[in-house]
C-alpha cells in the first residue's frame, strides 16, 4: 500500500515529530510529568495522529526502529527539563518482543544523561495479554534500571484486576472515557474513586486522563487522585511551546 510505503520513508525522511502534554500534580498544580506523544509530519496530508498509523507501524515492524527513535529523542529533550520534571514514553506490546527493548531504553538514558528516576514508561493492558515470563521478566529488568512502569489506560480494552498482581506498576492512568463524565454520572465517580483507593492500597498512584474541567479537577482531589492530564492544563505541544514556570494561581 501507499500509505506503508510512505510510513517506511517517513523515519529517514525525519518526517516524524514528538509533541508533549504536561501530567499536573493536583497538591501544586505544577507539572511533574510530560507525557511524549508522536506524530507524523505527512508532506501532503498534513500532521497524522499516532492512532493512525501506529497500528500499521506495528504490522510492519516499523515499532521497532521508530520507537529506538521515539525513546532517543524524547529522553534528550526531557534531559533539558527541571530535575522534578519526569519524562513518560509509550511502548507498543510488539516492542517487549523485539528482545532488545531494555538495551534500547538503557542506551537512551546513557546517551540523554537523563536518569532513569526520571523516565516512566507507559505500557497498556495489551503488553499484559502474553502473561508469559518473557514479558514479565523484561518488566523487571527494566524496573531493575531504576525507570517507572505505568499502567495505561486502565479500565478500557481487556482490563483485569489481575493485571494489577502481575507487576507492581508505579501508577496506574485511569481512562479518560471514565473521567469524561465523572460531574455527571455517579457509576463513574465511583469508578475512579474505587481505581484510586484500590491504587493506593497497593502502594501505586493515579493519573486522571482526559481532564478538561476545574468541576472535575476537584471531584479528582476529593477521592484522593493526585495527578492529572488533559486540554484544562494544556494539549500536546512540540517541546519549544512547554511551560515549567508559570502555575496557575487558584
Ligand atoms: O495523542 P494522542 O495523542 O492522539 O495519542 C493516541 C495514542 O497513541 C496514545 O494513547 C498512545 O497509546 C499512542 N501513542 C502516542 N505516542 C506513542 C508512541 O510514541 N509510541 C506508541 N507505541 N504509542 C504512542
Ligand atoms: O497514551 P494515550 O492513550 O493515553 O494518550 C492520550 C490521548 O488522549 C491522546 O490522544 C491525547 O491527545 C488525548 N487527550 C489528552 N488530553 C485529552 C483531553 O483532555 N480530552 C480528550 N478528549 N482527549 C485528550
Ligand atoms: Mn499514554
Ligand atoms: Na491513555
Amino acid at each position: 500500500r501507499e500509505f506503508e510505503f510512505r510510513l517506511r520513508e517517513a523515519l529517514p525522511r525525519q518526517e516524524f515529530e514528538i509533541h508533549y502534554q504536561p501530567i499536573v500534580d493536583l497538591g501544586t498544580y505544577r507539572p511533574c510529568t510530560v507525557e511524549a506523544l508522536v506524530r507524523w509530519r505527512h508532506p501532503e496530508l498534513g500532521l497524522i495522529p499516532p492512532d493512525k498509523f501506529i497500528p500499521v507501524a506495528e504490522e510492519t515492524g516499523l515499532i521497532i526502529p521508530l520507537g529506538e527513535w521515539i525513546l532517543d529523542a524524547a529522553c534528550h529533550t526531557g534531559a533539558t527539563w527541571p530535575d522534578h520534571v519526569r519524562l513518560a514514553v509509550n511502548l507498543s506490546a510488539i516492542q517487549f518482543r523485539s528482545g532488545n527493548l531494555v538495551d534500547a531504553v538503557r542506551g537512551a538514558l546513557a546517551r540523554s544523561g537523563l536518569p532513569a528516576a526520571r523516565l516512566e514508561l507507559e505500557i497498556t493492558e495489551s503488553v499484559l495479554l502474553q502473561k508469559d515470563h518473557g514479558t514479565l521478566a523484561v518488566l523487571h529488568e527494566l524496573a531493575g534500571l531504576g525507570v517507572h512502569i505505568v499502567l495505561d489506560d486502565f479500565g478500557t480494552g481487556y482490563s483485569s484486576l489481575s493485571y494489577l498482581q502481575l507487576f507492581p506498576f508505579s501508577k496506574i492512568k485511569i481512562d479518560k472515557s471514565f473521567v469524561a463524565d465523572l460531574s455527571s454520572r455517579t457509576d463513574c465517580a465511583a469508578i475512579v474513586s474505587t481505581v484510586t483507593n484500590l491504587a493506593k492500597a497497593l502502594d501505586m498512584g493515579t493519573t486522571a486522563e482526559g481532564v478538561e474541567t476545574w468541576e472535575q479537577v476537584t471531584l479528582l482531589r476529593a477521592v484522593g487522585c493526585r495527578e492529572a492530564q488533559g486540554w484544562l492544563f494544556g494539549r500536546p505541544v512540540p517541546a519549544v511551546a512547554l511551560c515549567f514556570e508559570a502555575a496557575p494561581f487558584r
